[in-house]
């Protein structure tokens, strides 16, 4: 079996981490690794299979003989780099927002839409979707298939872990601040997270809806290839470690009863469901963290409309919403592609 030499692009990262473990634990065949993030990280080594390795800083030259490059540096890391790699012949898997718009690059969920992934020759690029809409498709996709999904309200509650690990250390600052009795430091949200909810992620757009809202709307009409689908969210960062957790409302074409739902989602890849009311099962934050299903509860019938559900869905957002997701891309690229 052929071994590739991979780079992972911001691997001092909360999702470069990630992509190391992930990349170690599924034993992807790695013949080489190399680490690159900014000059701030130089000297750093991380480990990978028990190995020590250095951390390099990111250059134009940094990508000769790289077959697959992880990006997670940052949009403009990306909008910079990713171009220069693939130039140089390396396959770009990219989980910024740089490119998952761009009509020739594959916006790819290996539970939805695998077979995108080949279009990757256009442009040596394949991005990855943002967290929050990975989940939700995941969950979503076997219902469209089955009984079309005309329109989405979803209302999240997303992770600090999202932000990266600036984000992580502020919301445990602020925590231990506040609880004992001192002044909390807020540098990373325009707001204090600790015991708040914070209803703005990523930038304002002239709409009045957020960019992380207008990522989902978008990127879920591409990765379903349906642009019909009429998608409108609510994004709130809340003060959770890890794992983000979305109220999801849907409308079909078709009935479709709850234990309808259930029946296709305990079959569906990448999902487990959780739904137990009688015990006080459902999907939590606290489960999903560190694990690779999307866990969907809840299921209920909206009986507000004639044809609607309601759930909630959780996931892990650096492992399915970012690392994992990206390292599922890699391995359908070498399965059929390279
Ligand atoms: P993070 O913990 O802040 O890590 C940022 C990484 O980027 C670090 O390795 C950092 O290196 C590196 N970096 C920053 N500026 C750089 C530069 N000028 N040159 C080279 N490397 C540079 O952030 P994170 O949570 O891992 O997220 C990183 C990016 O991944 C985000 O900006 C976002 O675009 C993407 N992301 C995607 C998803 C998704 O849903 N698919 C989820 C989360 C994040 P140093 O340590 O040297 O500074
Ligand atoms: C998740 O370029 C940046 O500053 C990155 C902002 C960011 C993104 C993004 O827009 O790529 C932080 C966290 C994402 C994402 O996955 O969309």
């Amino acid at each position: 079996m052929k071994n590739y030499h991979v780079a992972v692009v911001g691997a001092t990262g909360a999702v470069g981490n990630e992509m190391i473990k992930v990349l170690e634990e599924r034993n992807f065949p790695v013949g080489k690794l190399t680490l690159l993030a900014s000059e701030r990280s130089l000297g750093k080594e991380l480990s990978f299979k028990g190995r020590s390795l250095p951390v390099e800083v990111l250059t134009e030259s940094s990508f000769r003989g790289v077959e697959i490059g992880l990006f997670s540096a940052g949009g403009s890391i990306s909008e910079k780099f990713g171009p220069v790699a693939a130039a140089a012949g390396c396959v770009v898997i990219d989980n910024t927002n740089a490119f998952r718009m761009t009509p020739e690059v594959p916006l790819v969920v290996p539970e939805v839409n695998p077979e995108a992934i080949g279009l990757y020759k256009n442009k040596g690029i394949i991005a990855n979707p943002n967290c929050s809409t990975i989940q939700m498709v995941v969950a979503l996709k076997p219902i469209h298939d089955a009984a079309k999904i005309k329109r989405i309200v979803v209302s999240t509650y997303q992770a600090v872990s999202g932000t990266g690990k600036k984000a992580i250390e502020e919301l445990a600052l602020q925590t231990r601040a506040l609880l004992s009795g001192q002044d909390p430091v807020t540098k990373v949200y325009p707001h204090r997270i600790a015991f708040n909810c914070l209803p703005q992620i990523d930038v304002f757009m002239e709409n009045g809806y957020t960019k992380e809202e207008m990522k989902m709307v978008r990127e879920t009409k591409k990765i379903m290839n349906d642009p019909g689908i009429a998608v409108t969210a609510t994004t709130v960062r809340v003060p959770v470690f890890f794992a983000h957790s979305e109220s999801v409302n849907i409308e079909t074409e078709r009935k479709i009863t709850p234990d309808e739902v259930r029946k296709l989602l305990a079959a569906a890849p990448g999902v487990r469901v959780v739904d137990n009311p009688a015990e006080k099962l459902y999907p939590m934050a606290i489960d999903a963290a560190g694990q690779d299903a999307t866990l969907v509860g809840r299921i209920r019938e909206d009986e507000s409309i004639p044809n609607g559900i309601n759930m909630w869905v959780v996931a892990d957002n650096i492992r399915k919403g970012a690392a994992l997701n990206a390292v599922q891309i890699a391995e359908i690229l070498i399965q059929k592609h390279l």
